[in-house]
């Protein structure tokens, strides 16, 4: 049971018992958040996430549906194994919009990109745009802030729901 519980921290969010804007995660982080917040008795999962919300250092919180209470952490991931029924909730990164000539789409085009350019490292969405400009079959890219990687399509619309940070951005 130890090791399933590692193996699921290792790979990552599961399907979500966090809300909106959160990705769970089975494990914890040790103590009772930080000085950001500590044990706050709260109404609801998502009022944990709404105190989340409004710190910009806290990275995640943890919250019991048993107890109520809300931990909030500057640190995003867990590092031990899941404490008691608490779900750990991991911010996602902010998209941040699309540069000047795109406008952003709340979606994603399954796989990377096309020939015009797959997984390709940039360190700046206007790099990125920039890669679609100058090629005028180019019509969208993608692109995530934490990644730093760079898909760009030959289609304008995205065909599912958003991924990760990715910010889908259309050509005007
Ligand atoms: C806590 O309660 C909320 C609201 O009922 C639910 O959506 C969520 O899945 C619960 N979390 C866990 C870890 O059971
Ligand atoms: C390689 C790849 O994923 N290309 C995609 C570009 O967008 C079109 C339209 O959504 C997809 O069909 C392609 O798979």
């Amino acid at each position: 049971m130890l090791q399933l519980t590692v193996l699921l921290v290792l790979i990552g969010p599961i399907i979500s018992g966090c809300p909106n804007g959160y990705d769970h995660y089975i494990g914890d982080i040790p103590g009772w958040g930080t000085y950001l917040g500590s044990a706050l008795k709260v109404p609801s999962v998502s009022w944990c996430a709404r105190l989340c919300d409004a710190l910009t250092e806290c990275l995640s919180f943890e919250h019991s549906n048993s107890s109520d209470l809300c931990n909030l952490n500057t640190g995003a991931t867990p590092t031990v194994s899941k404490y008691m029924d608490y779900a750990f909730c991991k911010k996602r990164a902010p998209k941040s919009g699309c540069p000047a000539g795109y406008r952003a789409e709340d979606a994603d085009v399954p796989g990377w990109g096309t020939y015009l350019g797959s997984r390709r490292l940039v360190g700046s969405r206007e790099i990125c745009a920039l890669m679609c400009t100058s090629w005028s079959d180019c019509y969208s890219f993608e692109h995530s802030n934490s990644d730093r990687i760079c898909n760009i399509n030959t289609s304008r619309w995205p065909s599912r729901g958003p991924y990760k940070d990715y910010q889908f951005c259309t050509k005007n």
